[in-house]
């Protein structure tokens, strides 16, 4: 049967870890083990999860020095994911805005697709409590990525997601360019390179009503610098496709 790990990157989010990781453990999924990468958060956070890791067996905690940024999280992820032959790495939020009941869904379309995204954009998808700059800005950033570097997917910036490790070893994870949230558009426009077979599971995304935003000016700069980065690249041929897209063109 094939394991998947699935990953929680945590900055400070104490008050929502304890009932998100019951609300997965609840779900009863066989062969999930759940990874929290977390930044040496402020409020304690890494001590709970050492605290929920020490009473459930298939939960395990990676601490990092401080805070590193998501993309480099999610890396650290695929890295372990790789390290102890799992079969695929799922990453979610930890605010509940990636709501676990969606989960399920992701999950069955993993054993014909080598990514499947929680997708905000495809019909019976959305978001909940957003005004109308987040929704902007959101709508901006998949527009100015599928413009630059042709990204196929509705939603390129979320980060509700299942990868197939086997398709994940294609991709050049040392040469990463984004170290936060553009990380995202990043490793989606990999796995389209590695010629991953893609898939969109409707998901409707809410507000955390819990904790804190992480979300950044330098965030949204840092993506608008990074698309350039990769698109100069991939002109300048650093960046080459892989052996998977000759085999689907
Ligand atoms: N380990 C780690 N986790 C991070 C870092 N930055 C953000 N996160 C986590 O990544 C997830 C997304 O961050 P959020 O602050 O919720 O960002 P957002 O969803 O764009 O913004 P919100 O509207 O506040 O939900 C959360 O689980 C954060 O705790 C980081 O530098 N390191
Ligand atoms: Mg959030």
């Amino acid at each position: 049967m094939p394991r998947t790990l699935l990953t929680l990157a945590t900055y400070n989010e104490r008050e929502n870890l304890r009932p998100l990781v019951e609300a997965i453990l609840g779900l009863g999924i066989a062969e999930l083990d759940i990874l929290v990468v977390d930044d040496n958060s402020p409020d304690g956070t890494g001590q709970l999860a050492d605290e929920l890791a020490a009473s459930h067996p298939n939960i395990r905690v990676l601490h990092r020095a401080g805070k590193l940024g998501l993309g480099t999280a999610h890396v650290a992820a695929m890295r372990h994911a790789i390290a102890h032959s799992y079969d695929f790495v799922a990453t979610m939020d930890a605010d509940f805005s990636h709501h676990p009941r969606y989960l399920p869904d992701i999950l069955a379309r993993k054993d014909d697709c080598d990514l499947v995204i929680g997708s905000r954009y495809v019909p019976g998808g959305g978001v909940r409590n957003w005004g109308r700059l987040r929704r902007l800005m959101s709508w901006g950033a998949n527009a100015y990525v599928k413009l630059l570097l042709g990204l196929k997917p509705r939603d390129c910036s979320g980060a509700y997601k299942c990868y197939r490790v086997a398709t994940l070893r294609r991709v050049d994870l040392d040469g990463i360019v984004a170290k936060g949230y553009a990380f995202q558009e990043e490793i989606t426009w990999r796995m389209q390179l590695a010629g991953a077979r893609i898939a969109e599971v409707p998901i409707v995304f809410e507000n955390r009503r819990l904790g804190q935003t992480k979300m950044s000016l330098r965030e949204i700069a840092g993506l608008f610098t990074t698309v350039l980065r990769l698109r100069w690249r991939r002109l300048t041929g650093r960046i080459h496709q892989a052996k998977g897209e000759e085999q689907n063109p």
